[in-house]
């Protein structure tokens, strides 16, 4: 008799148990942010793995990437690295995305840092691209090898922004004017700028093995849902094709693979040559090198720096069954974030790189453009991203940027000094969420940060 009720409230508490399941998860979905390349370490190197899933010859390739990536190049001649220049903005991808992360705002805006200025004048070149300064191209090199002249130098003023939360905390933003200081030869009066800081470049390969269709079902241009939220796809330039294609990476998803984004690192970035971009930056300018050889880099060079960023793993999220990091979450979807920072997707097949095809990944980013507002505006258009608008960032690993990069700062240019500063920032299509975030209790808006904090 008395067990039967025992058995009776026992499955009764199960019941119980299981409807408050329903509701609250115990656990959140998605800890394995990479799917099968997903890696669990909580450390300063946390960013810089290979993915989980990486073996044998793919494994090698990707060491052989890990080198090509640290290295620093120098003037040539020299027997190794050399080709530098001779102007550039940094002599390593290292320089600029230290420990695979994202690089901090520089002290000295004139020394070699992870933040340039992309530069155009008005219109559109023969690909619907940004328009090149005459004689500076588009993108300012504001470092050159010695005997050797750089493009100009940065100067930087700061406006600032002050914002009154619901439970009285006041926070004051920094909002960066960039110019351009000594330029070499005058510069029209009409050239746009656009700041950029190097960002992560972990679970790219995952990026880039997203169906497109998949990114497309999310685009809403013309708002017909009139959510207030209108996803745009970026149309870019691919030299690979010769054809435009789905953009995917840069802060406005202005170039279409990683294969071509580390090509014009090297180009622009590093002044260093390769198959695809045979030319110096700097030809047709004063300051070109006429006796360079091209390519500097060799493609197996290229190739493997370009394995290595799709292939490094993503770190897993941390505290999914924490009750504050689940309420979180759920305020996360409450005040719509994830109408832009879309949790998840599932790859592709990638041609050649089993490992990050077919995944299951947690990205949280539509991988589509979003007007920001004024505020963040470069008003500075990219191929089809107009001047306000950005693609929406990944948000994966986010909580562990301290810990990987000694430092919070987020955003296309590093202006916003936390996670909070980044909300706060977001305006045009994502005002009402930042409006909602301003007025969340003092309780729910620490559960919203403890959920980023273990991505
Ligand atoms: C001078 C600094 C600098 C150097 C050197 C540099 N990068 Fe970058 N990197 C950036 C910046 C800034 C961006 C964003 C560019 C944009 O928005 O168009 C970027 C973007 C990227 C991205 C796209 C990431 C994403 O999520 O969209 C990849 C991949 C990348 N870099 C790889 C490399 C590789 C490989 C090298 C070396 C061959 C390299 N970078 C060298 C600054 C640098
Ligand atoms: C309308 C689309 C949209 C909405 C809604 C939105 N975001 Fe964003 N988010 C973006 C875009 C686009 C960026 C990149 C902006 C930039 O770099 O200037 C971004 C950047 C961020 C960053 C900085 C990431 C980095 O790598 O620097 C954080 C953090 C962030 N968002 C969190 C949130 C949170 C939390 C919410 C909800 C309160 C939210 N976002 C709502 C589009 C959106
Ligand atoms: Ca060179
Ligand atoms: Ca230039
Ligand atoms: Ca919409």
């Amino acid at each position: 008799m008395k067990k039967s009720i025992l058995v009776i409230s026992l499955a009764v508490l199960l019941l119980s148990c299981n409807k408050i399941d329903d509701n609250t998860p115990r656990k959140l979905e998605g800890e394995k942010a990479g799917g099968e390349t997903t890696v669990f370490v909580k450390t300063s190197q946390a960013f810089g793995l290979p993915a989980a899933n990486l073996s044998g010859e793919s494994l090698d390739k990707h060491m052989e990437g890990d080198v090509a990536f640290g290295a620093q190049f120098v003037a040539s001649p020299s027997p190794r690295n050399g080709g530098l220049g001779p102007i550039f903005n940094n002599n390593s991808c290292n320089g600029c995305h230290p420990s695979d992360g994202r690089a901090s705002v520089p002290d000295n805006l004139n020394g070699m840092s992870g933040l340039f200025l992309k530069i155009s004048v008005p219109g559109t070149d023969e690909h619907g691209g940004p328009t090149p300064v005459p004689g500076f191209g588009t993108q300012l090199q504001h470092q050159a090898i010695y005997g050797y002249q750089p493009e100009a130098r940065m100067s930087v003023s700061y406006l600032e922004k002050r914002f009154s939360l619901a439970d009285g905390t006041v926070v004051v933003l920094r909002k960066p004017v960039y110019s351009i200081v000594s330029p070499y030869i005058p510069l029209p009066a009409n050239v746009l700028i656009s700041a950029r800081i190097g960002m992560p470049v972990f679970g790219l390969g995952l990026l880039e093995a997203i169906p497109e269709n998949a990114i497309l079902a999310h685009a809403d241009p013309d708002d017909l849902n009139k959510d207030g939220i209108s996803g745009k796809a970026n149309q870019v330039w691919d030299p690979v094709s010769g054809t435009l294609k789905l953009g995917r990476f840069g802060w406005k998803a202005g170039t279409p693979s990683i294969l071509v984004q580390s090509a014009g690192a090297y180009n622009e970035d590093m002044g260093l040559t390769n198959y695809l971009k045979p030319v110096e930056s700097s030809v047709g300018q004063q300051n070109s090198d006429p006796n360079a050889v091209s390519p500097e880099v060799r493609r197996e060079d290229l190739e493997n720096v370009t394995f290595y960023s799709l292939t490094l793993g993503v770190p897993a999220g941390r505290d999914f069954d924490d009750p504050e990091v689940i309420a979180g979450h759920h305020i996360f979807e409450q005040i719509n974030c994830s109408s832009c920072h879309v949790a998840t997707f599932t790859t592709g097949t990638y041609a050649g790189i089993p490992e990050i095809s077919n995944q299951k990944i947690y990205p949280y980013t539509d991988m589509l453009l979003h007007d920001m507002g004024d505020d963040l505006a470069d008003n500075r258009q990219e191929f089809q991203a107009d001047g306000n608008e950005w693609k929406t960032r990944p948000l994966w690993g986010i909580g562990l940027t301290a810990l990987t990069s000694g430092h919070t700062s987020f955003l296309h240019d590093g202006r916003a000094r936390n996670l909070t500063e980044a909300i706060l920032w977001h305006g045009g299509e994502a005002e009402k969420s930042r409006n909602n975030f301003i007025n969340l209790s003092t309780k729910d808006r620490e559960a919203l940060l403890r959920f980023m904090e273990s991505l």
